[in-house]
């Protein structure tokens, strides 16, 4: 792409995987030399510090007594009247359509009733905000509606474009651009230390990572986790926080096998705990795409997963590590020990893993950004011509 552009984005903060989507990519952008305004209520993590071609701008709402919740959406489109404004944005890119598609709808509206300029919208959709979040009655009009508004929609995944057309009367096209790994973090390293810290007799090491929210079925990890155990000595990494946090370490002492399992809370450095991992397990009974499978590949390590979602278009069953049924924990036991049995076979999957992971290497997938946003600009000119 021959011009530099000035992109807005809004994402969530935290440690959920659009937010680190987001950031990832606007992080690739200003390395290419296009100017990134962050726009949201934190500082995302990886943003901490001076970065050529970043800004970032805070939304702080305002607490009021008549406030029982205060309103983020009114001073977020606030916040990017002013920044699109004064920092003459060509583009604003939003991350989950609740509710940063409606906002940015908003604020192209007010720019135009102030007879400003026409700021073209994407949006992106990453999983719950479709699947879950999205299809509550509660959200469901206001989504359908800011997305079709959009003038550029993509999704993480073609199962997540295919969901979001069956689940809503969508007129909009979606096009799919997936997520995408950074090489330079995720990379096997040698960390034989953190190893022979974690597994000090040469047991092998089960990883899991995840937001531990419902849908991510930490109880299931645990349960795989058991049945491995009984054949092979291994240790498991729970990495990552959340509402069922609690319940699974309470499993974990119900079966007796706290010594065994650590809870290691938010990382920031994943990848390192990813080098040391011989299996990834993801059971999850909702997901988009599956980014943390992903960053486990690309580090070489195999995974075993449940066969739901867009999963499948990430963790190629018999080849980067094996599908199962939803829930089906015995068959999820099962795949891991043929695997953790054989080092031959666990060799060639780790080799798999990353040549898959590599289709999903960042100077592939951000180009399509790129393009889509050129697509995306020279159609709003059109439209507003
Ligand atoms: O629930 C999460 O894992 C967080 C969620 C989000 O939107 O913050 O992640 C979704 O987006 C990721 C990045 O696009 C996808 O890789 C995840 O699969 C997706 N999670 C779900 O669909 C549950």
């Amino acid at each position: 792409m021959d011009k530099l552009l000035k992109v807005g984005i809004v994402c969530y903060p935290t440690f959920g995987g659009s937010g680190v989507v987001a950031t990832e990519l606007g992080l690739g952008l200003a390395k290419k030399g296009h100017q990134i305004h962050f726009i949201t209520y934190r500082q995302p993590a990886r943003l901490n510090t001076f970065q050529q071609n970043i800004y970032y701008h805070e939304v702080s709402g305002e607490d009021y007594p008549l406030f029982e919740y205060s309103p983020y959406d009114t001073a977020l489109a606030s916040k990017l009247v002013d920044v699109v404004k004064y920092e003459n944005l060509d583009l604003l890119h939003v991350h989950y359509a609740i509710p940063h598609a409606a906002v940015a709808y908003m604020v192209k509206k007010i720019l135009l009733a102030e007879g400003g300029k026409y700021i073209p919208v994407i949006t992106t959709l990453h999983g719950t905000d479709i699947t879950l979040v999205g299809t509550n009655k509660a959200f469901a009009p206001v989504v359908a509606f800011s997305i079709n508004k959009s003038d550029g929609v993509t999704a993480v995944s073609e199962y997540l474009k295919k969901v979001t057309h069956e689940r809503f009367d969508i007129s909009n096209e979606i096009v799919a651009i997936p997520n995408f790994i950074d090489f330079e973090r995720f990379t096997k390293k040698n960390k034989d230390h953190f190893k022979k810290a974690i597994a000090p007799d040469g047991e092998r090491i089960l990883a899991h990572v995840s937001n531990f929210r419902k849908v991510k079925r930490v109880d299931d990890v645990i349960k795989v986790f058991e049945k491995v155990y009984k054949k092979i000595p291994c240790k498991l990494l729970m990495i990552g926080d959340g509402p069922e946090r609690q319940k699974a370490e309470e499993l974990c002492r119900k079966i007796g096998l706290c010594e065994e399992v650590r809870f290691l809370g938010k990382q920031d450095a994943v990848e390192e705990l990813l080098a040391v991992a011989d299996l990834f397990i993801l059971p999850s009974s909702s997901e988009s795409f599956g980014l943390a499978a992903l960053e486990a590949m690309a580090c070489q390590v195999p995974v075993i997963s449940s066969n739901i979602g867009g999963i499948p278009e990430v963790n190629i069953h018999g080849k980067t590590g094996y599908l199962s049924p939803l829930g089906d924990v015995e068959d999820m036991a099962k795949n891991a020990i043929s695997l953790l049995e054989d080092e031959e076979k666990l060799e060639t999957f780790r080799k798999n893993a990353l040549e898959q992971a590599m289709k999903f290497h960042i100077d592939k997938i951000l180009p399509m950004y790129e393009n889509y946003y050129k697509k995306v600009m020279e159609s709003s000119v059109y439209v507003n011509s």
